[in-house]
């Protein structure tokens, strides 16, 4: 120590790549093929590729509408499509899927013999893309799951509680571009090092505070909403004892989740009267997130259950969702239980 109190010792040197470290973490399960790491090196280049892009959107025309509507009569972006498109064209160069869901597309792709693999991915290629043209965060939301042992790859392999998926994770184009990954032991954020070209582990082991300070809601939805919800978010804006909470809200869920990870806190997406199961989708927002978050100490619910315990029916099915802080999560589901 010096005389400033500052270790003024050489800088750390330890680099750990995103692929270095899936590798050492795979090299303690003795029956890991390795099929696992090459699709998560599909999956991060992908991501590589979409931040390049969303980075020179304004530079190469992209921003703007398609002119088309996805499934949900969404309109679609440029990026939208684009990123899709890379995203579809590099899980099947892989060689490692079976099936694969996009919020853009409205029925699922089952990948041919020729390069078919045991993995099937749920993605939400750019979300937050109402966001694109103002410049503020999206980002790429993904989950894996294995195909049944019987299966070839058919639709029923991803119709499965989020409970059961192998990966989950996102990644931000942001300031940075963040890569947040669970394989189910914890989780992990890698930032984007231009310069190398390589996802550099930043924030190992991620835990979410027990309790936060921040609720993350779209309160011009109010109107709508059941009293319960209203009756919560009056309680930590206008709380007995303490402080009230800060309100925080992009409208873009990775991002929105990314925060509320780091800082703790509440996010939520109600169902209300008008949107009578929520605005997010289950398979490719829900459940990934709810995992993240779940990796991380936290709980991600629709009020009265566990989001990863849903059975989905269909690919593109709505659900509320709140996720967070495991206290403040609790908090609201004490007034779900009260109405
Ligand atoms: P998208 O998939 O069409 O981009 O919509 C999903 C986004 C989420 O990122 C965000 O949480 C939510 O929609 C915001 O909705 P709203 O603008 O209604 O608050
Ligand atoms: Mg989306």
């Amino acid at each position: 120590m010096s005389h400033t109190g500052f270790d003024e010792g050489a800088p750390k040197t330890e680099i750990i790549t995103l692929t270095s470290h899936v590798l050492s973490q795979q090299q303690r399960h003795p029956i890991a093929t390795g099929d696992l790491t090459l699709l998560l090196t599909a999956i991060q280049t992908t991501c590589k590729f979409i931040s390049t892009n969303v980075r020179r959107a304004g530079l190469l025309n992209l921003i703007g509408a398609a002119g088309s509507a996805n499934v949900q009569g969404e309109d679609q972006k440029k990026l939208d499509i684009l990123s899709n498109d890379i995203m579809v064209n590099s899980l099947r160069a892989s060689g490692k899927t079976a099936v694969l869901v996009s919020e853009e597309i409205d029925d699922p792709i089952i990948i041919d013999a020729a390069h078919r693999g045991r993995y099937c991915v749920v993605f939400d290629p750019l979300d937050g893309s109402s966001n694109i043209d103002a410049g503020v965060n999206i980002g790429t939301i993904f989950g894996v799951y294995k195909c049944a042992d019987d299966s070839d790859g058919k639709v029923e392999d991803v119709l499965r509680p989020g409970s059961e998926l192998q990966v989950a994770g996102y990644c931000m184009y942001g300031s940075s571009a963040n890569l947040v990954i669970s394989t189910g032991q914890g989780v992990n954020g890698y930032t984007l090092d231009n310069g190398i070209g390589e996802f550099i582990l930043t924030h190992p082991n991620i835990r979410i505070p027990d309790r936060g300070k921040i609720y993350s809601f779209n309160e011009g939805n109010s109107l709508w909403w059941p009293d319960h919800v209203n009756k919560y978010l009056e309680s930590v804006k206008f709380p007995e004892n303490g402080k009230p909470y800060s309100a925080r809200y992009i409208g873009s869920m990775v991002a929105d989740v990314h925060r509320t990870l780091l800082y703790g806190g509440i996010f939520g997406y109600p169902a209300d009267k008008k949107s009578k199961s929520g605005k997010l989708r289950l398979l490719y927002e829900a459940f990934p997130m709810a995992f993240l978050v779940e990796q991380a100490g936290g709980l991600a619910t629709t009020g009265t259950k566990r989001i990863l315990d849903i059975q989905p029916t269909s690919i593109h099915e709505r659900t509320p969702i709140y996720l967070g802080s495991k206290e403040d999560v609790e908090d609201l589901m004490k007034f779900f239980k009260d109405q």
